[in-house]
């Protein structure tokens, strides 16, 4: 029985109970070790409550340091002008009296009075006096709780506090607080960076970053711009130029608030980095004041922001009743930020015979952080259902003459909302002359049965019988053949690449090839093209193969892809040498779209290469400062003209619109040689490419960028996703588009392609097919980029557009010069 007493012994030690273990011990030993036994527990116990004391100073009264930023509204007191002035002996004396009564309120509460330390009033708007302050505490940790429960209960304290006074000097209400980080409540007493402006009557004012544009913002800093208007009036605020460090967590950047107080619930909207130009960055405020604020932290050097605000009249009503066939209607202000804390109705009638629909084409009602499942802060209601989020185009229709669309902004964040249509139809005929999808939505006819999901919910793909170009899915639908065997399940069911898939214990290789599972990383190149070899040691070097990477030391590697991916892969980092390429500088997203149109700067190594006399011939990709790749046909001898010599051209470069290549930001280029491959066959159009020197380098900007090239090595699976860009002209002639256009497209099986193009394809080609776009768009220049977005976000040029038409169409491959089995030739040429 003595073991289990023991081990019951240990177990008691390990509780800390000096009592009972004393009298264990007590029993056990003889009498002499009780005086060790009772020095050990006074030891024990001195040690317990030093521990208690410690914790209790350390954690239980330590105070922590408290901020909470408010505001609230003085009732019996008249706005004078000089209140926008902190330093002005009106501001000081109004200060000092509501000082004095918010401290008397927040004394009135044993949960808040003994903890509060100091409160500042930083501000007053008009209205009828709206004052701001900050309250700080120090407060132990365990009444922090009850402290800032007591806080957001303060409607009820002032309550409590204004009749005891029999003549309150200043009757109050509205009282609001919110905790705030204290750093900024502290650096708020430092004034050099904090500025108050008000808005003039019919006049524009404008504030910029200290230091705009001549030199850079300070680091460290914390500035603010407190704006203000009339009574009954509103602020509209725009960035005219705005450049900040790019967006991290702990990045500068900009904050606007729908208050003088910058607190989380009124904040409208947090900036950094920048924005392309199609995203507008105009702000309305629902009050007469605004506040905007710049954190910035210990590094950095960017230009900062140059802005501007007016006052307009305070909307009296949103929405209303809109009659007739047909019409349109918007967000307040769109497509500027809509207000915080409004709510729109409209009541939309048409004729009664017929029914109604609404269309939205745009539609940016994003609130950060909130599932577009729910639409708990910002949305759109029609009957019962909530509609949030950034969404594409769409239609909600009714079954009778009548539809009522509310709107509601919260407190919060605001976005640039919608622009929206509504129809009357037949319901009979709803799409006259076109398609209805089951949504309601109409689209062209030659949509059905194309292979492609156009209405949201598949209807114009129903009951269709497949043509002779098309693969009949075992479960009914028709997608054209070029979609068989490209590693994407296109059909749903998987059955279009049923006939390619390799067993289960093989591995696909990137040609199609299957082999046994123990056959990768075996050292040997089973699959003939390494992609079983491809990912298998990380960072060793392995014996170098014709599909290995060769780092500039000579020695080889095993990854796939390691070129700019972001990891030091080669002992020399020649893999991630020569990275500035294939990023754009507008990181944020664009915000146009519907249809193919590009946004300024979105594809910055986008070149157009024109013949005087004759206009857009041929599109090229800037690779480096001087040179361009193209396709060598664009440089054929056609009509008498030699399109190789280069005096004829002019490489424009940063152009979006052919309109505006007079444009600030346009770069033009006179060319110094063209040299096409010189196996370039003008029948087959086998080694379709061409390198271009610029007679002099050209200067990277937002605007122009150049592209990756791909090391010979780098694999560009079959079914990945790509982008063609171009104005959508061909050497043939025929009038391109005037915006830049884009399109998306998936490489498609090489096999069945060749197949679908009666043999016509050579090594040196790769087909594509497109995934985005209408049916008669064309999207791609002869010469211009097919790029990928490899998985660090970095873009590399896959193909050059070739022939096939030179326009990415629906229903046909487009044939492009691949890349990687011509990158020695471009090497040898250009040094690149
Ligand atoms: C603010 O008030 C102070 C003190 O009266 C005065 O010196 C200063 O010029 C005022 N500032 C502005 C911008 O009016
Ligand atoms: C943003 O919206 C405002 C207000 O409607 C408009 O004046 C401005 O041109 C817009 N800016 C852009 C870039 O769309
Ligand atoms: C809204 O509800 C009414 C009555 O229930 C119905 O007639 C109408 O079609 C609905 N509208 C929409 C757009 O769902
Ligand atoms: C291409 O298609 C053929 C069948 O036509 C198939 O054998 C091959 O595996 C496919 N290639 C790839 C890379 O999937
Ligand atoms: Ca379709
Ligand atoms: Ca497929």
């Amino acid at each position: 029985a003595g073991k289990p007493k023991d081990m019951n012994n240990l177990e008691e030690g390990v509780e800390f109970l000096p009592a009972m273990n004393s009298k264990k011990m007590e029993k056990r030993g003889p009498k002499r070790r009780v005086v060790i036994t009772v020095v050990v527990i006074v030891f024990l116990l001195i040690s317990l409550v030093t521990g208690l004391l410690v914790w209790h100073f350390k954690y239980r009264n330590v105070p922590v340091r408290k901020v909470f930023n408010g505001h609230l509204r003085v009732l019996n007191w008249d706005f004078l002008d000089a209140y926008e002035n902190s330093s002005s002996p009106d501001f000081i004396m109004l200060a000092k009296k509501v000082r004095s009564t918010v401290r008397g309120f927040l004394h009135s509460s044993s949960y808040i009075g003994p903890y509060h330390k100091e409160t500042v009033i930083t501000a007053f708007s008009e209205g009828s006096v709206i004052a701001y302050y900050w309250s700080e505490f120090h407060v132990p940790k365990y009444r922090e709780e009850s402290l800032d429960r007591a806080m957001a209960d303060k409607q009820s304290l002032v309550q409590r506090w204004n009749p005891r006074l029999r003549n309150p000097m200043l009757k109050v209400e509205s009282v609001v607080a919110f905790p705030v980080d204290p750093s900024i409540a502290y650096s708020a007493r430092d004034k050099s960076c904090v500025f108050a402006l008000h808005a003039k009557e019919g006049e524009i004012t404008t504030f910029t970053t200290p230091g705009f544009p001549n030199s850079p913002y300070p680091n460290n800093a914390l500035c603010y711009w407190a704006l203000r208007a009339d009574a009954n009036s509103i602020i509209s605020l725009t960035f005219k130029t705005l450049e900040l460090e790019q967006c991290t967590d702990d990045s500068d950047y900009i904050k606007v608030y729908n208050s003088l107080s910058p607190v989380e619930p009124h904040a409208l909207v947090r900036l950094c980095g920048n924005y392309a130009p199609s995203y507008n960055l105009t702000f309305l405020s629902s009050q007469n004041v605004m506040l905007v604020t710049l954190v910035t932290n210990k590094e950095g050097r960017f230009p900062g922001f140059k802005a501007e605000f007016f006052q307009l009249p305070k909307m009296k009503v949103c929405g209303g009743t809109l009659k007739g066939e047909s019409g349109t209607f918007t967000t307040p202000y769109y497509p500027a930020h809509y207000p915080p804390a409004t709510d729109c109705v409209w009541n939309i009638e048409v004729p009664s015979k017929k029914n109604v629909k609404v269309r939205f084409n745009m539609f940016f009602v994003l609130e950060p952080g909130i599932p577009v499942s729910s639409c708990t802060k910002d949305y759109v209601q029609i009957n019962s259902t909530k509609y949030c989020g950034e969404r594409p185009q769409f239609v909600v229709a009714s079954t009778n003459n009548k539809i009522e669309v509310r709107f509601h902004s919260d407190q919060s964040y605001t976005d640039t909302g919608f622009s929206a249509e509504y129809l009357s139809y037949d319901s009979s005929d709803p799409c006259p002359g076109k398609f209805t999808c089951n949504t309601g939505r109409c689209i062209d006819r030659s949509m059905r049965c194309d292979g492609w999901l156009d209405c949201v919910d598949g209807s114009d793909e129903r009951s269709c019988t497949c043509t002779d170009q098309q693969f009949r899915c075992q479960n009914g639908w028709c997608k054209p053949k070029f979609w068989v065997c490209d590693n994407v399940n296109d059909c749903g069911d998987n059955s279009d690449e049923l006939q390619c898939s390799c067993a289960a214990d093989s591995f696909k290789c990137n040609n199609g090839k299957c082999i046994p599972d123990t056959r990768k990383c075996d050292g040997k190149d089973d699959c003939g093209d390494g992609s079983d070899e491809g990912s298998c040691s990380n960072g060793e070097a392995v014996p170098c193969k014709e599909y290995t990477y060769k780092c500039r030391s000579g020695r080889c590697i095993s990854k796939q892809n390691p070129e700019c991916d972001g990891e030091r892969d080669c002992e020399d980092n020649s893999d991630e040498e020569n990275c500035n390429c294939g990023i754009r500088s507008y990181v944020r997203k664009s915000r146009i779209v519907g249809g193919q149109n590009s946004d300024v700067g979105e594809w910055p190594w986008q070149v157009s290469l024109h013949v005087k006399g004759q206009g857009h011939i041929c599109g090229a990709s800037l690779v480096s400062e001087t040179w361009l790749v193209s396709a060598a046909h664009c440089f054929l001898q056609l009509q008498g003209i030699r399109y190789s010599d280069p005096s004829l051209w002019t490489a424009y470069l940063g152009l979006t619109n052919q309109g505006n290549r007079n444009g600030a930001n346009v770069q033009t280029r006179k060319i110094k040689r063209i040299i096409s491959h010189p196996f370039f066959n003008d029948y087959t159009y086998d080694y379709d490419i061409a390198v271009v020197e610029l007679q002099s380098p050209v200067t990277f900007s937002s605007v122009v960028q150049p592209i990756c090239l791909p090391d010979a090595t780098h694999s560009f699976p079959v079914g990945k996703d790509l982008w063609v860009t171009g104005w959508g002209a061909t050497v043939e002639g025929g009038s391109g588009a005037s915006i830049l256009q884009k399109a998306e497209i998936r490489l498609i099986n090489q096999s069945v392609c060749n197949e679908l193009l009666t043999d016509q394809l050579t090594p040196r080609m790769m087909c594509v097919g497109i995934l985005t776009g209408g049916v008669d768009a064309c999207q791609g220049d002869s010469g211009g980029p097919l790029v990928s977005v490899e998985p660090s976000n970095r873009m590399f040029l896959a193909g050059v557009v070739s022939w096939g038409d030179g326009c990415a169409q629906r229903n046909k491959p487009g044939v492009y010069s691949r890349l990687t089995s011509l990158r020695d030739w471009i090497k040898e040429q250009t040094g690149l």
